[in-house]
């Protein structure tokens, strides 16, 4: 990851393909189908959306641009390089650029990138690393190997990971259950997730809790709590800290659409907004918490909104495109690093699956399901790279050959773990140095 830093400026192509005009139609044919999938895009009577046959890039570059009286003009690289000063920011910059809504067969990713064809290819490892250990875990489960659920993030693995793929090895995350790719761009081995789900002895928490619940500090790392919203204030309190030990850390904290609606979300936004921290929060707009849809639990249209309440930047992206995921957090990160503070940035994206694989999705319309399957992130990328001429199809399924080898080694070392001894889950809960492990008295024993 570190060779991230010398990418070279790529020179972009124009996208084209489809008729505006066939766009649109499927665009209104597409709209009253699907009632969430209209409240996660931008419409396109909004103005703001995909304009067929441009070159249009996923974001606009908004930060610092008070005088300008609105957003930044288009790919202006050197707005990122200019040192962050609050005095210019406006309120909320909304950055209109998903490409979206139209039905998109033939849709490929944002052109404009600062990334070399090394770091593309990494990029596309870690996304179908993470869509194939997920269906590893999916195997497992059936075969009633994972204790408790398992809790897909297909359709929005381009999120987690082109996001992440943004930071530098010192900095942290905060992920949620949704971010299986970002805990595997941090460096987490497939190994550890696989006997985490399945409570094994080897696992990262040695079997005393489950899924991504657990963290590595080495790796920036922190262990998500199940609590909707409280991992904003603890990261915002983990940035807190690193200032006074002047170190230059950036954070992002992962949170959905439904988590947004929480106490803590706001209080931990709010403090981190007012002390300047370079946090980026990574909202992942899916369109549904458990079965409620978004707009059921709140009346904006766009998360990204909210940042006015907080006087910090915000930007909307298109969560399935990973190279425009990856070039927003950038800028953010930059900002962030460069002492402008918390940014929050939207993710447009799609829970493909149940809240989990016990959750039969019964309370959502097929169609929306089979146009979002349209959206795939992976297949998008894949088009993206063979289409652009970065790689071809052998060397894209000699990549998934590998990862599918390296798989089988995880899983048959996670398989071969022993469980816990019971005992072991009275150490480790405290510092045992301070305070000693806590045995439960023998209640049948007189
Ligand atoms: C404070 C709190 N309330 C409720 C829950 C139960 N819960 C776990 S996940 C979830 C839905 C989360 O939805 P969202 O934030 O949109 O994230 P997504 O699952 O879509 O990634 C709920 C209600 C919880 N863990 N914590
Ligand atoms: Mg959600």
């Amino acid at each position: 990851m570190a060779s991230k830093r010398d990418a070279k400026k790529k020179g972009s192509k124009a996208h084209g393909g489809r008729s505006a005009r066939r766009a649109k139609a499927e665009t209104a044919q597409a709209a009253h189908v699907v009632a969430a999938a209209e409240v996660a895009l931008n419409d396109a009577d909004a103005g703001g959306g995909h304009r067929d046959g441009d070159t249009v890039p996923s974001f606009e570059v908004a930060l610092n641009d008070a005088d300008a009286g609105g957003p930044s003009p288009k790919s202006d690289a050197s707005r990122s390089a200019a040192p962050a000063t609050r005095a210019g920011v406006r309120f909320v910059e909304i950055v209109e650029g998903v490409q979206a809504p139209a039905i998109d067969e033939g849709l490929i990713c944002s052109l404009e990138t600062s990334l070399t064809r090394e770091q593309m290819l990494e990029l596309y490892y870690y996304l179908k690393l993470t869509r194939l250990v997920e269906e590893r875990l999916v195997n497992l489960y059936r075969q009633n190997k994972v204790i408790g659920g398992v809790y897909r993030s297909l359709g929005q693995e381009a999120t987690a990971v082109g996001t992440c793929y943004a930071l530098e090895r010192g900095d942290f995350i905060a992920p949620l259950i949704r971010d299986l790719g970002a805990v595997l761009t941090k460096g987490i081995r497939p190994r550890a997730i696989f006997a985490q789900y399945m409570a094994k002895a080897w696992g990262p928490s040695e079997g005393r809790d489950l899924n991504i619940h657990f963290g590595d500090m080495e790796r920036g790392f922190i262990g998500p709590i199940s609590h909707l919203g409280d991992m904003i204030p603890v990261m915002t309190g983990v940035l807190l800290a690193a200032r006074m030990q002047q170190k230059k850390i950036v954070a992002i904290a992962y949170i959905g659409d439904g988590g947004m609606s929480t106490g803590a979300f706001h209080e931990g936004l709010n403090f981190a907004a007012v002390q300047r921290l370079p946090l980026i929060v990574v909202a992942e707009h899916n369109c549904y918490a458990y079965s409620t849809p978004t707009h059921k639990q709140t009346a904006v249209k766009n998360l990204a909104d909210k940042a006015a309440a907080y006087g910090i930047p915000g930007y909307i992206v298109d969560g399935n495109d990973i190279i425009a995921c990856y070039e927003t957090t950038k800028r953010a990160v930059d900002f962030a690093r460069s002492g402008g503070g918390a940014v929050l940035i939207e993710a447009k994206t799609y829970r493909r699956k149940g809240h989990a694989e016990h959750d039969d999705q019964r309370y959502v319309p097929r169609e929306e399901l089979e146009l979002w399957e349209k959206r795939d992130p992976v297949d998008r990328y894949e088009r993206h790279l063979t289409s652009q001429g970065i790689a071809t199809r052998e060397e894209l399924d000699q990549i998934t050959a590998r990862i599918k080898q390296e798989l089988e080694e995880e899983v048959a070392w996670a398989e071969s773990s022993p469980l816990p001894e019971p005992e072991r889950a009275a150490y480790n809960v405290y510092d045992n140095s301070i305070v000693p492990p806590a045995f439960r008295p023998k209640v049948l024993e007189r």
